[in-house]
Parts: structure tokens; C-alpha cells; sequence
């Protein structure tokens, strides 16, 4: 294998310590619980580690090429190994992951501009406290490949957020250095808390160390925790990676990090301004470092060595900038390539081009505006999911009516009942997903008002890469249970903008309208209000309702009866809730109805459906998924996995008629 020391070749030698053939020093790793390096930097030089904007990148060399010299050069690092190095090394290191990470997600697709941005910092973090014995735990997860390069797993890469391959997010399975497997922001203060609690109580003495992003301290949940910590005086040390950017820049006046940089706003109100963390944090009990440049790693690795040396809870104000190194990203003014699909390393541009694939994304961003030139009431709600959601162009055309609440989901839903009550017309914007962190919210601050509260629930059913905390399975059941909750699901591209209308038209309680990440089909025939379409009239032996994109499969699998002899009824559902009479009143007429739908099947549409016909005399068959967590791979193999494709459907519906 080659080593990186043998890769660069030009790195000095040090003479700090006995070195092994493979550039670590043995046994430099800190052994016992609690007793870290606390001494300054080993040469006490500054190792920035980083590629300057502006730089060529990726670098002369093809991709392949640059991407097997990575995988040999990162394949068995250890954080032992990181700990050894010197600072030159560090700034080879630092680059090579650069390279690295750029070459995998261009081609597997995933987080990029965060990750770019975390290269020197978790290096720091890894040097300094010993993993797993500190813990440290990444807010949201999305930052930690560096994290997983660095604790052995740069081979993974290769299969990148692949079904069987390496998770996207910190994954306990993977490796004993992932504690927290997340993805929901907003989380790691209080895991670091609950972390502390326990080692006090237990009488252990070992650093908890949580990073959390300028976005991710914009949850209710961190600022609880922050409570807790700074009140109890728990010693926790807290890392604010702070770029200033969540998607788009972060709605909140503790990031100085764009300031910093831009060097904005009058001289007075800047300086008081960078003042502000520091008053923030000390007014909740934790002391404060910074701002520290989190792109060298010396001066991360002092403030991080500080914290350890301090009593109680501490923030160490790090100030990075998002997507560094690589210009594509850094200059990127929506998110700075925050996540991708497959792209050209060399321009940044997405391998299919943006909008040549209809999405159900982009047919509620244009249904929106269209709506809202007809309704100066109607606002737009996001929870820092501008982009994501669809609303862009919304948000250029509407400035004053997009609300960017920060990732706050709990504070987004309450505030649109508000918004409601205060005689707007609030659509929430919300992936299905993230609509878990509100449920308390829509129930009684939505639902019990009986508000018109309209929610477009964006990545509903199986998201695919993500894996188990992304995907929206959960919603059709949960949502059908709320008392005056209308939900309606889109089957194609014209469905959103109708449903939408409707939605909006309806003025006695909330409608929640779910759609999934998958391409939207486009179609000339629609339904209408609460009524579901039937799409072909069959001969009374097999009815088979399908709920949104499952009406494609269901229509395939009717053509594959009807290739048997058996003509098939096939209904576009729509409305989850309350289920069509007239549509129940046809499927009793069958011997066999079958339900299809990409959610959990306890407790889902066709559950409800089983019920509505459970004295009708007909076989109802439910086919959802199981409720568990899903692994990532791809959306249409996991719903083919479980029976939710032309053939599973078929097959299941031939079978039971032929019992019946
Ligand atoms: C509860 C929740 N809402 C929304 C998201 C989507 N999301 C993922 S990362 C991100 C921005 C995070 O910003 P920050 O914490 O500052 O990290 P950065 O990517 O800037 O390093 C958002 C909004 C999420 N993961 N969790």
C-alpha cells in the first residue's frame, strides 16, 4: 500500500518521535481514559491543511487515477494514525481527502459542501480527543465523512449510500466510532447531555463532545439542551461549526461567520454583533472560545486541548466556510453544493441536467405562485428547506411571503396556526420526514383549532439513499388519525397543482398533501375535490386502489391480469382521508380489492379501506410496507422488495382470486 508519508514524499521529517515504516508514531496514541494531550500543537506550527479557492480542482490527474491513489493513501487510516502525524502531513492529509471526498460524491452523489468544509476540524477533533472512549457526537450527520475516512472506512466510499454499502450518515453498525445514527437535525446537545449525565453518574471521566452546525442550533431541541447543560453546569464540550449557511444562509444572529468574512454592516453594529455568541452563551452558563479559524488545525486542536482543560460546560466558536476548497461549491448561492446527485468534478454541474426530469418538486413550486397571485393571503412556511422544497422560485417572485423559520418544524407548524388564526392562508412546506419532529404541533395547535393549515409534504415513502431516518412512511398512517385532517396524495405532475387549489379552497381544517421524491408522470386526466378517479371499469373480479405513485403500478399490474383474463378495476384514490364513498360502494362490487400504498401498512389507507368494507363481503388485501426502518438503496428495489410493483401486485391479487 502506499502511505501517505510515501505519496507525498516531500513531507519534512519532523524528529518528534520514533516513527514506524508507515510514518505513525507507536504508542503516541493517549491510553487512559481522561488523560489527553493537553500540550500546544507539536511544532507549534499552523497547519491550515486546506486548497485555496481558486485552486485547481480536482487536480490534473483523471479521475480514476485520483481516486485509486485516495483509496490506497486513506484506506487504513486510524484516528491513532491521524494523532501521530505532523503538521505537513496534516496539510497533505487534509488535501487528499478533498480529492477524495470530491471524486466519491461526484460519482455516488451525496453531501459535499458540508464535508468540504469539516476537512480540518474533524482532524483537530480526532487528535485531540481519543474516539470512541470521548465521544463525539455530529449534529444531523451529514458532516461526518471525514469522520468516517478518518476512523477506517474510505473504502465504503466506493459504495456510497448504496443498498449494503456505506450509509450516508453515522451508522452504528459500521463502526464503534458512530454512536448517534441521525440525520434529523438538532439532536447532538442533547445526546452529549444525556452522555455526560451518565458518565457523572457512573463515575467515569472521559470527555462528550458534540459538533453542531450554525443551522442545526437554530432546533428548539439544542437551545433545551443548552438549558440543561449550562444550568447544570455539566461538563460537555460543545463545538459550533459555524459557516453561516443551513441550505441557504441561517436564519439567526449567533453566526458570525459570514460577517466575519464579508465584513458587512456598519463598523459599530458588526462588532456588536460578534459580541453576541459570547453573551448568548455565557447568559446560559457555558463559557466560550472564539471564533477560532476552523481551517487550522492548530488553533482548533488549542481550543479544543482549552475546552478540555476547563471545569464545566464550554463553546468553542469554530468558523468555517462551507464547500472550502472547491469553487463550484463555495460558490453556489443556494447551497453550496450542501447535497448532489452525480456531477462533473470538473465544472460542479449535475450529470442529469436540473428540470429535465418533471418532478412533483417542481409542479407545487409553479402551482404555489400561481396560487398565491390569485390569494395575497397565502404565505409559504419552510423549515431552512427553501431549495429542497420547491420554493425558489416562489421566494424570488414573493419575497415577503416565504417564511424561513430556521430547522425549527415545531416552531413552523405552531407559528402557521398563528399565521391562520391572524386570517393568512400558511402552506407549509415540510419534507414528510421532518414533519415527525411537529406531530404535537398539528394535532392541538393545528388540528384542535379546527385551523387552514395547508401542508405539502415533500419525500413521502421510500427516499431511497437517505435510508431509514429520511423516508416518509409514516404519514398516510399517522395523518389519517388526526380528527378533521383531509389528506391527499398526487398520483401525478397536473395532481399537485389540482389538489393543491382544492386545498386551499377547503377553509374548515387542515389538508396535508404528500408527494414523493420519485418523477412525477405527467397525464391529461385529473380528479377533483375530495373525490378519487376511477381509471378503468374492470368485470367484478379484481378491484385494486392505488394510493399516489403506487396508481402507476396497480395500472401495470392491471394489463398484466388482463394479459391472464382478468380485467381489472383500477381507482386513483386521491383522498387518504376521508376515503371516497363511491369509490368503497365500487369495491365492494368485487370478490377481491387490493390496496397498494408506499407507506406503513398498520394503520394506513388500505387498513381503512379494509374497515369501511368490512361487512361488504369482499377479500380486502393491504399491501404497504412493514413497519420497520428501512435500510437506503433504491427507492423502486425496496418497494419491488415488498410486493409494491406491477408483478407483486398481480401476483398477490391472481392468488387471493383464485382462493376466493
Ligand atoms: C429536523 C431537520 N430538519 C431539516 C433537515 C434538513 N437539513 C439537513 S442539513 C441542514 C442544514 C444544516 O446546517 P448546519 O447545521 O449549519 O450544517 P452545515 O451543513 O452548514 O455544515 C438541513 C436544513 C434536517 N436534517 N433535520
Amino acid at each position: 500500500m502506499t502511505t501517505l508519508r510515501e505519496h507525498v514524499g516531500t513531507v519534512p521529517e519532523s524528529g518528534n518521535g520514533d516513527r514506524s515504516k508507515n510514518g505513525h508514531v507507536e504508542g503516541a496514541a493517549p491510553s487512559a481514559i481522561g488523560s489527553h494531550p493537553n500540550g500546544s500543537h507539536p511544532n507549534g506550527s499552523s497547519a491550515n491543511g486546506h486548497v485555496a479557492p481558486g485552486d485547481a480542482y480536482p487536480p490534473s490527474t483523471n479521475g480514476a487515477e485520483t481516486t485509486t491513489v485516495c483509496r490506497e493513501v486513506l484506506r487504513d487510516l486510524t484516528p491513532a494514525a491521524v494523532r501521530a502525524m505532523e503538521a505537513p502531513e496534516l496539510d497533505v492529509l487534509a488535501s487528499e481527502i478533498r480529492r477524495f471526498l470530491l471524486s466519491s460524491v461526484a460519482v455516488n452523489g451525496g453531501h459535499l459542501g458540508s464535508n468540504l468544509g469539516a476537512v480540518e476540524l474533524s482532524l483537530a477533533l480526532h487528535r485531540v480527543f481519543e474516539s470512541p472512549i470521548d465521544p463525539i457526537v455530529w449534529d444531523t450527520g451529514h458532516q461526518a465523512y471525514v469522520h468516517k475516512v478518518l476512523t477506517g472506512r474510505a473504502e465504503g466510499f466506493a459504495q456510497l449510500r448504496k443498498a449494503g454499502g456505506l450509509s450516508g450518515y453515522p451508522n452504528r453498525v459500521e463502526s464503534h466510532h458512530d454512536l448517534v445514527e441521525n440525520s434529523h437535525a438538532s439532536t447532538a446537545l442533547s445526546y452529549a447531555d444525556g452522555l455526560a449525565r451518565a458518565r457523572d453518574l457512573r463515575g467515569e471521566d472521559h470527555h462528550v463532545v458534540a459538533v453542531v452546525g450554525d443551522g442545526a442550533l437554530t432546533g428548539g431541541l439544542a437551545y433545551e439542551a443548552l438549558n440543561n447543560i449550562g444550568t447544570a453546569r455539566r461538563k460537555v464540550i460543545v463545538v459550533l461549526n459555524d459557516n453561516g449557511r443551513s441550505y441557504a444562509p441561517t436564519v439567526t444572529r449567533l453566526s458570525t461567520a459570514c460577517r466575519a468574512r464579508l465584513r458587512c454592516g456598519a463598523e459599530s453594529e458588526t462588532e456588536e454583533l460578534e459580541e453576541l455568541p459570547r453573551k448568548f452563551f455565557d447568559a446560559l452558563g457555558l463559557s466560550y472560545i472564539g471564533p477560532v479559524d476552523g481551517h487550522d488545525v492548530a488553533a482548533v486542536e488549542d481550543a479544543l486541548r482549552a475546552a478540555g482543560r476547563t471545569s464545566g460546560p464550554v463553546v468553542i466558536h469554530v468558523h468555517t466556510v462551507k464547500g472550502r476548497g472547491y469553487p463550484p461549491a463555495e460558490l453556489d448561492g443556494e447551497k453550496c453544493l450542501h447535497d448532489v446527485a452525480p456531477f462533473d468534478p470538473e465544472s460542479g454541474t449535475p450529470r442529469v441536467p436540473k428540470g429535465s426530469v418533471p418532478t412533483y418538486t417542481e409542479a407545487f413550486g409553479s402551482a404555489l405562485i400561481a396560487e398565491a397571485e390569485a390569494r395575497p393571503e397565502l404565505v409559504a412556511v419552510t423549515a431552512a428547506m427553501t431549495g429542497p422544497t420547491g420554493l425558489l422560485p416562489f421566494a424570488e417572485r414573493f419575497p415577503d411571503r416565504l417564511v424561513d423559520v430556521g430547522i425549527a418544524e415545531q416552531h413552523a407548524v405552531t407559528a402557521a396556526a398563528g399565521m391562520a388564526m391572524g386570517g393568512l392562508r400558511p402552506v407549509v412546506a415540510i419534507y414528510s420526514t421532518f414533519l415527525n419532529r411537529a406531530w404535537d404541533q398539528i394535532v392541538h395547535d393545528v388540528a384542535l383549532h379546527r385551523l387552514p393549515v395547508v401542508f405539502c409534504l415533500d419525500r413521502a415513502g421510500v427516499t431511497g439513499d437517505d435510508g431509514p431516518s429520511h423516508h416518509g412512511i409514516l404519514d398516510l398512517a399517522l395523518l389519517t388519525k388526526v380528527p378533521g385532517m383531509t389528506v391527499l396524495v398526487p398520483s401525478s405532475y397536473e395532481e399537485v397543482a389540482v389538489m393543491l387549489h382544492d386545498a386551499l379552497e377547503a377553509r374548515t381544517g387542515p389538508v396535508a398533501i404528500r408527494w414523493p421524491k420519485t418523477p412525477a408522470r405527467r397525464v391529461t386526466a385529473t380528479g377533483r375535490g375530495l373525490r378519487a378517479r376511477r381509471v378503468l371499469a374492470g368485470d367484478g373480479s379484481v378491484c385494486l386502489l392505488g394510493v399516489g405513485k403506487l396508481l402507476e403500478a396497480c395500472e401495470r399490474a392491471a394489463a398484466r391480469l388482463a394479459a391472464d383474463g382478468i380485467r381489472a378495476t383500477v381507482w386513483d384514490v386521491r383522498v387518504a382521508r376521508p376515503l371516497d364513498e363511491e369509490m368503497l360502494e365500487d369495491a365492494a362490487m368485487h370478490r377481491v380489492v387490493v390496496t397498494a400504498e408506499d407507506g406503513i401498512a398498520e394503520g394506513g389507507v388500505g387498513s381503512s379501506v379494509s374497515a369501511a368494507l368490512r361487512d361488504a363481503g369482499t377479500v380486502v388485501v393491504t399491501r404497504g410496507l412493514p413497519t420497520v426502518f428501512l435500510a437506503h438503496g433504491n427507492p423502486d428495489d425496496i418497494l419491488a422488495a415488498n410486493g409494491l410493483d406491477a408483478p407483486g401486485i398481480a401476483s398477490v391479487a391472481a392468488r387471493v382470486l383464485d382462493r376466493v
